[in-house]
């Protein structure tokens, strides 16, 4: 049942973890890695019984991705990567007091990040002691005071940055947020500033909301799916299900991808006995396009283009034309902008920049025009680009175009990263709050709120660096390894006064020594949660806005663990000894939490009631009932000038990837099963053309230079199916390479996807 084959190609060498893979996403291999997964990190004596609740209607969110459950009433969701996040969090293993006794701060920076959270589950408080080197365990109690009295130290609150990852439960992060503006600052890095803010700055400006517009019903719907720039098959493992069950129906997959992945290719479900048993895998691209890294802008002005043509030549000859007029009359605004813009564009610079034959650029546009509804599906290979707010509005454009927002089987469906990071937002972690909001938070817990703007992630990096910054509270994240250019972000940490980290393990982000450094163990998503007033129980909302409960019941890692809403109120409570809310009162039950959240944010009324029901609720998107909240009420075309990649010749542009067997900074393991790479990462991805007219080969080691300072050293190159002029490598490693102030203007979003590179053999 070995469904991958050793078929490394004759002209090139064998090199050491790099081989073919020809299997099918999903099949055997998952299994097999959900097997070793369990064994490695739960050992036989733990309770695997935490798999069987993953998205269950009475068990937790699976803290893997955002894709939503299928109503919540599925059998077992069988997902690889869900069963590696979920094995890594109930891992046996336990980074204890003694473990620290044991390491000192030195020696652990010598270790691998891999090794770092291998270490196992962290059980106590811990404060860095300077004269030992080491963490040393104390009390919750001297914890909070001593972060209560690094806050109250500060002579500015906006000298902190209160950092949230989105793992955080909506009870949590709206704590977290209440805190904050309690103590005084809208200062909210975030992980979505690294992920979507994209997304969350560029469609409320087209459509008038931040977030995707459809549901997993429109899936069922819709008579063609485009993906742009997201790997599923890694990434969001149980959208292939669905995407697997659209091609079964015969519905069009079109990828844009400059990598070829399996993922988007072909799917073998676990969750099909048959398929399991028979040599026959899902096809599931009907065309994959490998488009130029930092091509999209130009790939979708040609769609656009083509469809123009088309729609010209249609009425020419008597149609009906191939755009939705009425949509457009009733519901657009700047349609002739557009127009003009992608006319002026002419073809082949089109086909430079994107690396796409018009042709191709054409069959793209004719199935999107041959097909009823449609729903465009994109990640990171979008938004992470110094245009990528651009690239977002490029997208819905196209939708808009022919009305496909607002019905049945059409819309965006942006693939957000974190399980909750959607949820986070709408609760309140934003630097640039709007005033309604904040006179009902203040309103409801007689505080005043500040009204200046905060640092997002860039901007408070930046502070932190330049010593404006002084302290920094992370709710989860491993932020100084997420963020471009690690040794200014290495820099910016060791400056503070004050680092404190909430975390379920042990990261390289704790080893970055303030002058009071503290880390706190929290419970995780599989872990009851137990307050004063008895179990509690969380609630989260996915990619489609739909919000449901969340319920751990596995015992918790250690004794002396606590919940993230219960801790964010110790730090308050120790902060704010003077502010007017009982934060215990709140945590003693997250009833009242959510009665607040309510309060503030109307759109979740009847709150306690509606996320007791099974599957939850869905968060009002007025775009889906073509409700354009703009300040026109209309949904508006937004021109942008070509951007992205120019395709000129000889230019590099590498982008950064997660392989199959991380979550994001977290490395559970160093293979990367559907690209063929196992036993490590310090690979580059290339196109094997480029190689020869670089005179490089498959196999040899080189220097990736980014600029003065930025170099990679000694990594191999793998010749592979990815599109001309573009190089992949894995994030983090890579991030050394980007420049922290290579970001998008309009988001702030790190250009993460599109550093320019040259390559040369290595100098050692
Ligand atoms: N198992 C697992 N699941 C995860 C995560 C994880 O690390 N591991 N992370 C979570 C988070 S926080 C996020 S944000 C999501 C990320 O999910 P994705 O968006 O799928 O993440 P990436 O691995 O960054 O890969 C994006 C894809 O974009 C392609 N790409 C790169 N550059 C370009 C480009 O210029 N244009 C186009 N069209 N494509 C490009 C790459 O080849 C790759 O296939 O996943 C979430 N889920
Ligand atoms: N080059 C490059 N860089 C990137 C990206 C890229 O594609 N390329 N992607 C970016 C993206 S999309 C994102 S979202 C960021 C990710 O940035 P972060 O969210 O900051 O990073 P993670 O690696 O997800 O955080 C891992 C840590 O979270 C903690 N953790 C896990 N579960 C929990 C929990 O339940 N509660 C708490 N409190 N802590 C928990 C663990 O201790 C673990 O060490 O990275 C960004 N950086
Ligand atoms: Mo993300």
């Amino acid at each position: 049942m070995d469904e991958s084959h050793d078929q490394q190609s004759a002209t090139q060498p064998d090199i050491a973890g790099v081989e073919s893979y020809d299997g099918p996403a999903g099949g055997w291999g998952a299994l097999k890695a959900v097997a070793l997964a369990v064994r490695d990190q739960m050992g036989a004596s733990t309770d695997t019984r935490a798999l069987l609740k993953v998205n269950q209607p009475t068990g937790f969110d699976c803290p893997g991705c955002a894709w939503p459950d299928p109503k919540h009433t599925s059998s077992f969701e069988f997902c690889e990567n869900g069963a590696k996040a979920v094995t890594w969090e109930a891992t046996a293993k336990r980074a204890d007091p003694d473990f620290f006794a044991r390491h000192s701060v030195a020696e652990l920076w010598e270790w691998s990040d891999h090794a770092l959270e291998d270490a196992g589950r962290l059980t106590h408080p811990l404060r860095y002691d300077e004269a030992s080197d080491r963490f040393v365990a104390v009390s919750w109690d001297e914890a909070f005071a001593r972060i209560g009295a690094g806050l109250r130290a500060l002579d500015d609150p906006n000298k902190c940055e209160f950092y949230c990852s989105g793992r955080a439960s909506n009870e949590a992060a709206f704590l977290y947020q209440l805190m904050a503006r309690a103590y005084g600052t809208n200062n909210f890095p975030d992980c979505s500033n690294m992920c979507h803010e994209a997304t969350s700055v560029g469609l409320p400006q087209s459509i008038g909301i931040g977030k995707g517009t459809v549901t997993l019903d429109d899936f069922d719907a819709c008579d063609a799916i485009f993906c742009i720039g997201h790997n599923p098959g890694t990434n969001h493992p149980r959208m292939l299900d669905t995407l697997a069950a659209a091609a079964r129906r015969g519905t069009p997959i079109v990828v844009a991808n400059p990598m070829k992945e399996r993922g988007l290719e072909r799917f073998k479900s676990p969750q099909h006995p048959a398929e399991m048993l028979s040599p026959r895998a899902t096809q599931l691209a009907s065309a994959y396009h490998q488009v130029r890294v930092g091509g999209d802008s130009a790939m979708l002005k040609g769609i656009m283009k083509a469809l123009f043509e088309a729609d010209a030549a249609d009425l020419a000859s008597g149609g009906e034309g191939l755009l939705d007029r009425a949509f457009i009359a009733e519901h657009t605004l700047g349609i002739d902008e557009l127009r003009a813009d992608v006319e002026a564009i002419a073809w082949d610079e089109i086909v430079r920049r994107s690396g796409l034959e018009r042709a191709a650029i054409e069959s793209m546009a004719r199935t999107y025009w041959s097909a009823q509804n449609v729903i465009v599906c994109y990640g990171m290979g979008i938004t992470q680009h110094a245009n990528g707010t651009q690239n977002v509005q490029q997208i819905a454009n196209l939708l808009l175009l022919r009305g496909n927002i607002g019905k049945p089987g059409a819309g965006i469906c942006p693939l957000r990263g974190h399980s909750n990071v959607q949820g986070d937002r709408t609760v309140g972690i934003t630097e640039i709050p709007g005033e309604a909001m904040l006179a009902r938070l203040d309103e409801r817990f007689g505080i005043t709120s500040p009204r200046a703007h905060g640092h997002a992630a860039v901007e408070a990096l930046v502070a932190m660096r330049e010593k404006r910054s002084r302290a920094c509270i992370s709710l989860g994240g491993n932020l100084a390894m997420a963020m471009p250019d690690p040794e200014a972000c290495f820099e910016a940490f060791r400056g503070l006064d004050l680092s404190v980290n909430v975390l379920t393990k042990f990261n390289r982000t704790c080893l970055l020594l303030a002058k009071e450094t503290i880390v706190l163990p929290c419970l995780g998503r599989t872990e009851r949660d137990v307050q004063a007033e008895g179990e509690q129980w969380v609630t989260v909302e996915d990619s489609m806005s739909m919000v449901h409960a969340s319920r751990g019941s596995l015992k918790p890692a250690a004794d002396d663990l606590r919940s993230e809403p219960a801790i964010v109120a110790g730090m308050a409570r120790a902060a704010l000894p003077d502010t007017p809310i009982d934060w215990d009162w709140l945590v003693a039950d997250y009833d009242r939490i959510r009665d607040a959240i309510e309060a503030v944010f109307p759109d979740f009324r009847d709150f306690n009631v509606r996320a007791r029901r099974k599957g939850g609720f869905r968060l009002t998107v007025g775009a889906s009932q073509r409700q354009w909240n703009t300040p026109s009420g209309k949904a508006h075309f937004i021109a942008h000038p070509l951007s992205g990649a120019t395709g000129d010749a000889g230019t590099l542009i590498l982008t950064t990837v997660r392989s199959h067997d991380q979550y994001n900074t977290t490395i559970y393991g160093m293979n990367d099963r559907y690209r063929g790479i196992s036993g490590r990462r310090d690979v580059i991805f290339a196109n094997a053309e480029d190689l020869a007219d670089l005179g490089l080969r498959h196999g040899d080691k080189v220097d990736v230079d980014a600029g003065p300072g930025r170099v990679l050293e000694g990594f191999t190159l793998v010749a592979h199916a990815i599109a001309r002029g573009s190089l992949a490598a894995y994030y983090p490693e890579a991030n050394c390479l980007v420049p922290l102030d290579d970001h998008d203007e309009l988001s702030g979003t790190p250009s993460y996807k599109s550093v320019h590179v040259t390559l040369r053999p290595a100098s050692r």
